[in-house]
């Protein structure tokens, strides 16, 4: 499972993506035909969008643009064997997890996508409504909502609950793993991130081996500097000159 955090800006039509109102579904992995096998485990009387508005109005919320108001936690049903009904268990289940942790009456909607490639898998949206303990009043804040303690704990509770419904392991994937429901795009973005990251990680190391080294011996830094002369093509001077001086010695 991960997470996604929207701005206000982009609500109206994310909502639309979710229940397959949007007239241009851009990803080209959501077969239409399919669409009816969907559903929506949070249906609002007035339609998402209202509801969303209406929530929205009833707490504190910064008049800025780039406010995030919507998260979306998608859960992805495991690959190992579920029959229909199992599968609606899964979902019901997280559902219900999920509210317990942000607030049912924050959720605008829940829908179990079936018509994309790969897995069925659940779109959970609601708004990171949070105390403002100093205030004593509810506000909108996705960085509270999901904090780092809230994204360390959520998959472990989840597999906890999950294994408590259906007596096995049931492998709920965390963030690194999540597949499906990424364009390739983000999953190439993803990968070179983690490449630049472990070459860093590599570069790091070195530095602190070298160190350790120069403290063992201090003699070492005179070779760094050579090879560090040699490296910027000052090198070869530095031989000539030596040559030199060695000729004029004869
Ligand atoms: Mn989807």
């Amino acid at each position: 499972m991960h997470v996604e955090k929207y701005e206000k800006t982009a609500v109206g039509h994310l909502l639309k993506h979710y229940d397959r109102t949007a007239e241009n579904i851009g990803n080209k992995d959501v077969d239409r035909s399919m669409s009816s096998l969907n559903y929506n485990l949070c249906e609002r009387e007035q339609g998402a969008f209202n509801y969303y508005q209406k929530r929205l109005s009833e707490v504190k919320c910064q008049n800025r643009k780039d406010v995030k108001t919507l998260c979306d936690w998608v859960i992805t049903l495991p690959q190992k064997p579920f029959t229909e009904r199992g599968e609606r268990e899964f979902f019901k289940v997280a559902y219900k997890e999920l509210c317990r942790r942000y607030g049912s009456e924050n959720v605008i909607s829940a829908w179990v996508h079936k018509d994309e490639k790969g897995q069925p898998h659940m779109h959970f949206c609601f708004i990171p409504v949070v105390m403002d303990k100093k205030k004593g009043i509810l506000k909108v804040s996705a960085k509270e909502a999901l904090n780092k303690r809230e994204l360390c704990t959520i998959h472990q509770d989840m597999e906890k609950v999950m294994e408590a419904t259906f007596k096995r392991e049931v492998g709920i994937l965390n963030g690194a793993t999540k597949n499906g429901n990424k364009t390739i795009t983000e999953l190439k973005a993803e990968e070179l991130k983690k490449e630049v990251k472990s070459l860093n990680d590599i570069k790091r190391g070195l530095i602190s081996d070298l160190a350790e080294m120069i403290r063992k011996s201090p003699k070492l830094l005179t070779s760094i500097t050579r090879a560090v002369r040699l490296a910027l093509g000052d090198e070869p001077k530095e031989k000539q000159q030596k040559e030199r001086s060695h000729e004029r010695s004869r």
